[in-house]
């Protein structure tokens, strides 16, 4: 009893707050790129996407690059997932006996030594307390810099990343 108590509230969050990550627009996809213009930062940020959560859980990765024009320097403070409790920037790193493992890292600087990319193995968004989401939906969040300030991004849920398929 005491475990089926402790599952229900979860689906029931799930199932009132599900709507607010399905836009009615049109199904916007990995190709998104969200532009921002400003006078000190000029960034681009594309193939935003979100793992579906595994089954029971209640912890995903989200993924994407940014670019920045030349010329110019800015540095990802933090990032925000509408419906999460909270977002860590994480890293892998392998231990002293080859084990690999993840931890929050600091913020993340983009220079002209090429974009900033979180992919899988890599850099990564770890996100908290979102209620489940799965393939197919889309998830707005904010990545905030330095410079460019709050950006806006849409990620497209999927469990491969943009450029594969599943076969
Ligand atoms: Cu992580």
């Amino acid at each position: 009893m005491r475990s089926y108590l402790a599952i229900f509230p979860a689906l029931i969050l799930a199932a009132c707050e599900a709507p607010e990550n399905r836009p009615s627009a049109p199904p916007p996809g990995v190709e998104d790129t969200v532009s921002v213009a400003g006078q000190e930062s000029v960034i681009e940020i594309r193939a935003a996407w979100m793992r579906p959560h595994p089954a029971g859980r209640d912890v995903t990765a989200a993924y994407f690059t940014a670019n920045l024009a030349e010329g110019f320097e800015d540095v990802l403070l933090s990032a925000r997932i509408d419906g999460a409790e909270r977002v860590e920037l994480h890293g892998h790193f392998m231990t002293g006996d080859g084990v690999m493992q993840m931890r929050e890292v600091g913020p993340q600087r983009i220079g002209e030594d090429g974009p900033l990319i979180f992919a899988p193995g890599g850099l990564h968004l770890m996100v908290f307390g979102l209620p489940a989401v799965s393939e197919g939906e889309t998830v707005n969040g904010t990545l905030t810099f330095q410079n460019a300030d709050a950006v806006p991004v849409r990620f497209a849920v999927q469990s491969m990343p943009p450029g594969l398929s599943a076969d």
